[in-house]
């Protein structure tokens, strides 16, 4: 058993302490190249926490920081379970385990671990505000950005204002760990996020990919979990699926004998992937093709009939 492809030891995530219970936070992913695999995801002990000052938290603590969160065990995703406070616990950090139920007698404990950190962010009203719709106890952005652009270009901005000067913020960030592919670079002080590598609709699973950016105002900070929807566009032509087809034909065929049917797919969707069929050549005359269902038949030439 693997951790996904990227693989990933660790996930490392900026909550608001007032996100709701429910809400969910980072979906962990595994892989298990077994076909009958059964994936069960679980938080391990010791699942660990430390105030804002440092100091570990223990099962005896006041707070209930191991009820904080909790893991789907079946789509790996870990959501808000219980009430967060940044002053109790200012980081939470969840060992996660994956183990496939259905491992053989003979491979037993095919098991793997990853580590979640969470890192429970005060709420203030001091602190830089994202444009709408961003919201402290929501924070989070969706942008549409085009596959297959060149490496280096300005596909959104991020802004984000400063509550007690007015002044639109001069300091971005992007989150350690929030982006393991390095697939977005963001501008330090312009908020403009650019592609460091290639977007590709059709070899992406999700259709999306993500980052959280960081505001910085003095010391005060907001962060923004930014999804980025990969949208399709038209790169892919259509592959025949043979290089060529052969058949036999009576010389006396005439139409609308069916000669056979050509197919080719084309990797876009919607109607970028839709495909047209037309004859051309030698002895294209004698033939004609359905553009649709690329089913060729014998046609009656004029001075033949
Ligand atoms: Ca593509
Ligand atoms: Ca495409
Ligand atoms: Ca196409």
């Amino acid at each position: 058993m693997m951790l996904p492809p990227p693989h990933q030891d660790s996930y490392v995530q900026y909550v608001s302490e007032r996100l709701p219970a429910g809400e969910e936070i980072v979906r962990v992913r595994a892989t298990d190249p077994d076909q009958d695999a059964s994936l069960q995801f679980t938080i391990r002990e010791p699942v660990l926490a430390r105030d804002k000052t440092g100091v570990a938290l223990t099962p005896s603590s006041p707070y209930n920081y191991l009820g904080a969160f909790r893991i789907n065990e079946t789509s790996g995703a870990v959501s808000v379970s219980g009430p967060l406070n940044h002053n109790e616990a200012a980081v939470i950090i969840l060992p996660i385990a994956v183990e496939d139920k259905n491992a053989s007698a003979a491979f037993p404990d095919q098991t793997d671990l990853t580590e979640v950190t969470l890192y429970i962010q005060a709420f203030s009203d001091k602190n830089p505000i994202f444009a709408p719709p961003w919201t402290p106890s929501r924070p989070q952005l969706q942008v549409k950005v085009k596959e297959e652009q060149e490496q280096g270009t300005k596909v959104f901005s991020v802004m984000a204002k400063d509550p007690i000067s007015g002044q639109p913020v001069r300091r971005y960030e992007k989150v350690a760990g929030s982006d393991p592919d390095n697939m977005f670079s963001v501008g330090a002080i312009t908020g403009e996020v650019s592609l460091n590598s290639r977007l590709d609709y059709e070899a992406s699973e999700t259709k999306t990919a993500s980052l959280q950016v960081l505001a910085i105002a003095g010391d005060r900070s907001s962060q923004a979990s930014i999804i980025v929807n990969i949208e399709d566009v038209n790169d892919n032509s259509p592959i025949f699926t043979e290089n060529e087809y052969h058949t036999r034909l009576a010389e006396d065929a005439r139409f609308p004998k069916s000669v056979l049917t050509v197919s080719a797919t084309d990797a876009d969707t919607g109607v970028r992937g839709e495909v047209r069929y037309s004859l051309g050549g030698e002895g294209a005359l004698l033939f004609v093709i359905n553009e649709t269902t690329g089913e060729v038949r014998t046609w009656l030439v004029p001075h033949y009939a």
